[in-house]
Formats: structure tokens, sequence, C-alpha cells
């Protein structure tokens, strides 16, 4: 018999940001995305999506679920930000559209055109380097090494303290996780430690003439934004720009590694690079997931959540759902993943995603005409973030065509 007795919504006690989970989610992300389309994580009284159609649905309605109150755990509203929010990720229409139109200028596939050839001179000289080696770690030497030495010099840095870059950026994406947790104490510390360098970097007179940076400030003077916002908006740029790439390509080469017969494929058509990268994001989504806030109730499936609740959109967890995908546990550079939620999707799409896109296709590219195998060469070791996936040593030996 069945009964009309309310049971309440589909319950986890599963713990998102545990170490376990966190180095090893996706048998967590298959119970989630089973259970329905919204979960009630116990653990913390936040609610969870981790089905595509979903997760999709929620990014595309900002009006519902909002970024203002932060896309972290903590909610702006009643518990204070660790940092002055930023104008564009922690931020709604219409100020977020304001900003949005800034980034989007500086960040604009034509904008970024003229970064390729210099991208393209030091992804091969880099590649070179790395076959001269021969056993090489693939995250140092190649997924860290490449985008810390285009990225700074793209937004106009100067070339001292470039090494609190990282430290930020994985402070950053820490500090999206349980306020008590080990990870997010540890952010604060390492924020602490080189948020003072980060903030003098984003000010105008920091920033060279014709870089990302400086482009900001251009705005400025046509009146869109003021100084402070494009100092805060610099500092996106620093926080957002760097990591996120570093895990990117670290996971591409990771699943190359895992896949002899994907890199054959890349390697007799580096053409394929792009599309490649692509599939890679899915696959292994280097952003695991962020939070919304409920501005209203709101009812999804069977189940009614109410204003101000957090729920948190697992990237990751939509990229590999059967419901969406054929075969979401084979990595296939071949495939069409265009829908795939790897840089979010609506209005808060990754507005750095072309300049991701050219590190990482370039990079590929030179790899993939000069690098004949990519074979594992000792234990990789995963990095522990409450919001990014990704690995921070991977042994391989190369081989050249
Ligand atoms: C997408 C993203 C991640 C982290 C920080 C920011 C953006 C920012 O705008 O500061």
């Amino acid at each position: 018999m069945t009964t009309a007795t309310h049971t309440g919504p589909p319950v986890s006690h599963l713990d998102p940001f545990c170490d376990e989970l966190i180095l090893e989610p996706y048998a967590m992300h298959a119970e989630l995305r089973d259970l329905g389309p919204v979960v009630r994580l116990e653990k913390y009284g936040v609610w969870a999506m981790a089905r595509h159609v979903d997760v999709y649905a929620m990014l595309n309605d900002w009006e519902t679920y909002c970024s203002s109150a932060g896309v972290g755990f903590g909610n702006f509203h009643t518990e204070k930000p660790w940092r002055p929010p930023s104008l564009i990720l922690e931020a709604d229409p219409p100020l977020h559209t304001r900003t949005r139109a800034v980034l989007s200028r500086v960040l604009s596939s034509s904008a970024l055109r003229r970064m390729r050839e210099m991208f393209e001179t030091r992804a091969a000289a880099l590649v070179e380097r790395l076959l001269e080696r021969g056993r090489i770690d693939a995250m140092v030497d190649c997924a860290n090494a490449f985008p810390l030495e285009v990225f700074p010099d793209a937004v106009g840095l100067t070339k001292n303290g470039r090494e609190n870059l990282a430290p930020y950026g994985n402070a950053v994406f820490n500090a999206d996780g349980p306020p008590d947790g080990a990870l997010f104490q540890s952010a604060m510390k390492d924020a602490a430690r080189v948020g003072p360098w980060i903030l003098a970097q984003c000010r105008r007179d920091a920033l060279a003439p014709g870089g990302l940076g400086a482009d900001v400030y251009t705005s400025v003077d046509s009146g869109e934004i003021d100084a402070d916002e494009a100092a805060l908006l610099v500092r996106s740029l620093l926080s957002a720009g760097l990591d996120t790439t570093v895990q990117g390509i670290g996971n591409a080469l990771y699943c190359f590694v895992n896949h002899p017969a994907q890199w054959a494929l890349l390697h007799a058509n580096p053409a394929l690079a792009r599309a490649a990268f692509e599939e890679a994001l899915r696959y292994e989504s280097p952003v695991t997931a962020f939070f919304r806030t409920t501005t209203r109730e709101v009812t999804v499936g069977d189940v009614t959540m109410g204003p101000e609740e957090k729920v948190l959109a697992f990237f990751g967890a939509a990229n590999r759902d059967p419901r969406m995908w054929n075969d979401p546990d084979v990595f296939d550079i071949t495939r069409k993943v265009s829908k795939n939620v790897a840089f979010g999707a609506g209005i808060h799409f990754c507005v750095g995603a072309m300049l991701a896109r050219l590190e990482a296709e370039v990079l590929l590219t030179a790899m993939a005409r000069r690098i004949k195998t990519i074979e594992p060469a000792g234990e990789p070791v995963r990095l522990l973030n409450n919001a990014l996936r990704g690995l921070t040593s991977l042994p391989v030996t190369v081989t050249a065509s």
C-alpha cells in the first residue's frame, strides 16, 4: 500500500566538505542525484542540487537564487563576510550588470586576441624544456608553470610577490566552505598573510599599461565604475584567474595520463585541443560547487524551500549526470559538451572563460604537437580544497614524437 503521508524532503547525512568526500566525491554525487532534484544536507541545514537539469535551472534563475548573500557557506544577510564582497561574483543585478559589463569587455575574445602569440611562444618553449627532462611533474611543471608565466603578465602585475597569487586563490575557494572547518581556518591565515600584497596590486599605479588590470581602470575614465570598484574588480581577476585555470589544465592532463588512447587522438589531431579541454572540464570539473541563497519561498519537485536558505549547486555532479550525458564516466574528447556547467551558467557564467580556454588551448596544442606519450611515473597527489577539485602533484614521463 502506498501512503499519502508526507515524509518530508530527501535527506543526506553525507558531508561534502569532509576530506574523504573532497578527495573522492563521485559516489556521493550519484547518491545525491538519485535522492531527488533537491536534497537536504542534514549536517549543515542547507540544500543541495546535483542533477544537471536542476543545477542548470537554478543557475539561470538569479531572481530566485541570488548571489549577493554570498556563494559560500555564510549568508551575508546574517553573517559578516570574511572580506568585502566581490562586486561581480557576490552581486546581483543591477550592480552585477554594471560590473559584469566591464569585465566582459576586458576579457572578451577580441581583447584577448593580441595575447595569443605571446602565449604560443611561451608554451612552445616550455614544452621543449619538459622534453629535455623527460620525467616531470605535470602539475608543477605544466599546469602551474604555464598560467603562472602568462597570467600575471597578461594582467600587468609587478614581478615581485607573484608567489602570493596561488595561495590567495586557494584561500578564496576554501573560504566558501564551512567556517569551523580546518580548510576555512587555514584559508583565513593564508589570506591574512598574502591579502595585503594582493590589495596593493589592485591599485591603478601598480598595474602595467596595456594589461588587463589597467584596462579595468579605463572604465573609471569612462564613468562606468569608480576607482574603488575598479580595484575590487582587479581583485576578482586575482582571486579567480589563476588557481581555477591551473586546476582545469591539471585535470585535463590527469585525464590524458589515465586515458592514453585519448592522448593519441589529440597527438594525431592537435586541433582538438580546445574541445578536449571542454570535455576535461566536464569530466573533472575544477570548481566543485557554489552556493546560491533563496530570495523567496520556492518549490522544486516535491520540496518547498523557504526564503534565505542556502542551496549548493554541484557543478561536477551535474556534469556527470546520466540523465543528461551518455556514458558520463567516459572521457571522450570528441563529445559535444556545450551545456556542461563547469564554468557555471546564466548571468554568472565565468567571465574569464575565454582567457582560461585560450591558456589551455595554447598549452595543450603545443604539448600535442611535440609530445607523443605522457605516462604515469608515480602517485598523483590530490588538492584538498572546499571548492576546487584538482591535484598538487602528477609525476609523469613524456616522450617526443
Ligand atoms: C568566480 C570567482 C571565484 C572566486 C572569486 C571571485 C570570482 C571574485 O570575484 O572575487
